[in-house]
């Protein structure tokens, strides 16, 4: 093992925890480990259960269930583990557990399973992150791509990419100790070849990385426009329910109205506001305030105007947030004139009838910059994203010292550093309390 690696002889102490949620449930599962889990399994079970072997076992004066043992290192943390399936009562459950408890185990923390098994190299650190992630996940498609992260997929993406740095960190070193002009030359071509082929490499590892990370994180969408265009029906129509209210008044709207919805599983953050114009009227005016302050934090802002307006080829109103995308969205086509269509400047659709609601989605999804081909993607944390985007800086950064070679190969290294960390090589205890903490309490 490296030297700065955290992964030394793991605590000592047997940690004991309801891997369940809290509530009834058919069985509920107390999850003990640590090395005194055979004689704990003794005092409170009466016996060890054949390793592996579903065995019937009580916890006297309190329940019936199921144990099943598991020996070192074969088990999820990689120590010996006890799980107990019984009755799912939280009152059940919980005296249970204080029967382990009371034997000698402490209450795990959150995430300590998990944090031994990565301890123990059971699992590294992305796959660490995939259990979270799996057990979070709001949409199938996130659960596949958590599973990947989980099985290994996306570490041993990460692991090829450093993999070829290493190689070529090698060779550039071994070409020092012959600084002759034509080992030089020879070099200097298969490194060119080497180091293009490790950036393609990164650049697709991040590009499927960010993919996921928006199944993860979503996108803020801001509808806007002037009063009584159709930004609450628009808002029903994608969320296929009647949030907002829609009267023919204008200012019908005053408050933000939000609603999460989900296009092909990428989670978007719909907000509908206030129609933007001035006004005497004191609510009114506030929820215009209020319109916007969530126009300056979205990443999406679709402004809305009537297709047979003169405001339908207006500029853009002020006051959009410089990195956002703007969509200008003309509504009531119903009303007479276009067919639902896109553009490059427009989406035209109706709110009222429903044409052209899947050109516009198609057109959200774009704007996320979600390529629906479905090759893998990974759904990496905003950490993962750091560390592809530092690695594939150092691999620019070493672009342009080729003939330096040591500025080169310590650019390589950098970078190759800056993977480490994902798998977590090289990782502060901070990171892992971080990263722990986020885990719930039996896992
Ligand atoms: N014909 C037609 N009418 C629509 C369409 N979309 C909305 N409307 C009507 O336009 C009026 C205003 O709709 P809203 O959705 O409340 O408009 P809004 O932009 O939220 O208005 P404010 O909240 O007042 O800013 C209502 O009478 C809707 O029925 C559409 O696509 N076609
Ligand atoms: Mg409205």
């Amino acid at each position: 093992m490296p030297s700065g690696d955290v992964r030394e002889n793991p605590a000592a102490d047997t940690i004991a925890a309801v891997a369940t949620p809290p509530g009834r449930g058919g069985i509920g599962v107390v999850r003990v480990s640590g090395p005194r889990v055979p004689e704990l399994a003794r005092a409170v079970l009466g016996s060890l259960p054949k390793p592996r072997v579903a065995t019937l076992a009580r916890v006297p004066g309190i329940d019936e269930g199921i144990a099943l043992y598991f020996e070192a290192p074969r088990s999820y943390t990689g120590e010996p583990v006890l799980e107990f399936q019984g009755h799912g009562g939280p009152v059940v459950m919980h005296a249970v557990l204080s029967a382990f408890l009371d034997a000698g185990a402490r209450l795990a923390e959150p995430g300590e399973y998990t944090r031994r098994a990565f301890l123990n190299g059971r699992l590294d650190l992305a796959q660490a992150e995939g259990v979270a992630d799996l057990i979070d996940a709001a949409s199938s498609e996130a659960a596949r791509s958590a599973l990947r992260s989980l099985e290994g997929e996306f570490s041993a993406a990460v692991n090829l990419v450093s993999q070829s740095l290493i190689e070529l960190r090698a060779l550039t070193e071994a070409m020092l100790d012959f600084p002759e002009e034509e080992v030089d030359s020879l070099h200097r071509d298969d490194a060119s070849a080497r180091l293009e082929r490790a950036r393609a490499a990164l650049d697709e590892l991040l590009a499927r990385s960010r993919q996921g990370s928006l199944l993860r994180e979503g996108l803020h969408v801001v509808i806007a426009g002037r009063p009584n265009v159709g930004k609450s029906s628009l808002l029903n129509r994608l969320a296929g329910a009647e949030r907002a209210i829609v009267t023919a008044v204008p200012g019908t709207t005053r408050d933000l109205v939000r609603e999460d919805i989900r296009i092909e599983g990428v989670p978007l953050h719909v907000v509908d506001t206030a129609g933007l114009r001035e006004t005497a009227d004191e609510v009114e005016r506030i929820g215009v305030e209020r319109a916007r302050e969530e126009i300056r934090k979205a990443d999406v802002v679709l402004v809305v105007a009537e297709a047979n307006s003169p405001d339908a080829g207006a500029a853009l109103p002020d006051g959009l947030p410089e990195g956002a995308v703007r969509i200008r969205v003309l509504n009531k086509i119903d009303l007479g004139g276009k067919p639902a269509t896109r553009d490059k400047d427009a989406v035209w659709l109706s709110a009222k009838t429903g044409e052209g609601i899947e050109l516009l989605r198609q057109v959200l999804l774009e704007a996320a910059g979600w390529r629906s081909t479905g090759e893998s993607v990974y759904l990496a944390r905003q950490r993962h994203l750091l560390a592809l985007e530092q690695a594939r800086s150092h691999l620019a950064a070493a672009a342009g010292q080729r003939g330096r070679w040591e500025l080169f190969a310590e650019e390589l290294r950098l970078a190759q550093q800056a993977l480490a960390g994902i798998t977590g090589e090289f990782t502060s205890e901070d990171l892992l309390g971080e990263i722990f903490a986020r885990f719930c309490i039996g896992k």
